[in-house]
């Protein structure tokens, strides 16, 4: 089975907590904080593998965790990192986050791309001794790593695509101009998967074709095996255009070729304007009538026109240095820039960060907030400094505005994450 798009979780390791512990030793009375620093948490990374055609291999795990990172120790013992999680993934695929649709990387070349990041890991007592407080009773939780849904698109690297309507030769031309063996028969959608074939001129000029399966019209509306496999010619940097120039099934070929190409348009409008080089095929079929009128039809538009005859191979050579000579002039194979968030997006983000929700029940007012669980972890209520930084987060988010608002009175009951106090004015 080829599998070209799967949906899977992503999460980088968090990292591990700082420590809170004191030095002990015989005959020193007290000695200092000595807790050490959690290890960062391990980081996602994308790699591509090309002993990986398609991305099968996500059908049946789709949930990717780092480890965490160790947490700290006494001794000012730093934990241990985490290793990274290495994702292997065929080349070209295309990585989006889910929600958006924003691409995230392409993993084309050969570089590993970091996606997520690790956690930092959290930093331990021995770091928030000051003259003044000389017995911190607490130490930092470590930073969540990040986590995504990410949509995986494998968009095969190919310099050539084929497109054309079902049965009119593309997957006979691929066979006779290079090594693959696609299959070839006389019906509609044989070719259900893509397939590359590499093109040799000569020792030093080569390049890779793509045969994708069939066209048809309102294909972008999904029908006939839909417009989906357009993504594997996404990449390319020339369309090689192949109509059935004899008419041997009953269409005309002026009205084929404009069928595809508005197949193609809607698909994309980059797609659309990638240069085309048309091979009208059959011509051992057909009339030199049917090949003057498409050929005039088609060069006045302004592209290049080869007759061909796939079957018999006659014309494919000249087609194949026509490809190549273009080719030449060409930028290379496209490769999709990662869209980084807009400064907008950014503070939204950050805004949500700090999102809570108040309920009350019972008398008892329930504040919720996902970001408060770490808020809480660091803190040691039964150390005086470190439940008035507690009081000083609850009051610089607007948690505490927001529970006068809601007329809490001196003495009721606050809870958070079950961790129970009684609010003081
Ligand atoms: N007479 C003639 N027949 C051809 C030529 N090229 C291909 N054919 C025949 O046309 C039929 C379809 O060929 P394919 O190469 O499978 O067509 P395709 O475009 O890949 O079709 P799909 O994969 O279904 O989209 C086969 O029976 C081929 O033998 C040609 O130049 N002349
Ligand atoms: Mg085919």
């Amino acid at each position: 089975m080829f599998v070209d798009s799967a949906k899977i979780y992503i999460k980088a390791g968090d990292g591990g907590d700082g420590c809170v512990s004191f030095h002990r030793e015989k005959y020193v009375a007290a000695g200092g904080p000595d807790g050490g620093d959690g290890g960062k948490g391990g980081d996602i990374v994308f790699k591509a593998d090309d002993n990986l055609s398609n991305l099968i291999d996500f059908r049946y795990k789709r949930k990717f965790v780092a480890e965490r990172g160790k947490d700290g120790s006494a001794k000012n013992c730093t934990g241990r990192n985490a290793p990274d999680l290495v994702i292997k993934v065929p080349r070209g695929t295309v990585i989006k986050e889910a929600e958006t649709g924003r691409i995230l990387a392409d993993i084309s070349g050969d570089e590993p791309v970091v996606i997520c990041k690790g956690g930092k890991g959290g930093r331990g007592n021995s770091h928030f001794a000051t003259s003044t407080r000389q017995i911190p009773r607490f130490a930092k939780p470590g930073f969540r790593g990040d986590e995504y849904e990410v949509q995986l698109e494998l968009k095969l690297i190919a310099d050539v695509g084929l497109v054309g309507f079902p049965n009119v030769g593309k997957s006979t031309l691929i066979s006779v101009v290079s090594a693959a063996k696609p299959k070839i028969a006389n019906y509609h959608f044989t070719t259900l998967t893509p397939v590359l074939g590499v093109v040799r001129l000569d020792e030093n000029s080569s390049f890779v074709m793509a045969d994708i399966p069939g066209l048809i019209e309102g294909a972008s509306e999904g029908v006939g095996l839909g417009h989906e496999f357009l993504r594997h010619v996404e990449r390319c940097r020339l369309i090689v255009h192949v109509v059935d120039v004899s008419g041997c099934e009953g269409r005309d070929p002026i009205e084929d070729f404009e069928a595809i190409n508005r197949e193609l348009e809607n698909f994309s409008e980059e797609l659309a304007e990638a240069p085309q080089i048309v091979a009208a095929n059959k011509c051992d079929m057909a009339t030199p009538e049917q090949i003057e009128r498409f050929k005039q039809y088609v060069t006045e538009k302004g592209y290049k026109f080869f007759e061909i005859s796939a079957a018999t191979t006659k014309g494919t050579q000249e087609l194949v240095k026509a490809v190549y000579e273009d080719l030449v002039k060409l930028p290379p194979v496209k490769q999709f820039e990662a869209q980084p968030l807009t400064q907008e997006e950014l503070d939204d983000k950050l805004l949500s960060k700090k999102d809570f929700s108040v309920t009350v029940e019972d008398g008892v007012y329930y504040v919720e907030a996902d970001w408060l669980w770490d808020v809480l972890r660091s803190c040691n209520m039964e150390d005086y400094s470190s439940l008035q930084y507690f009081q000083r987060v609850l009051r610089s988010t607007g948690i505490i505005d927001k529970l006068e608002e809601m007329g809490i009175n001196e003495g009721d009951t606050v809870n958070i994450f079950d961790f129970e106090f009684d609010f003081v004015e």
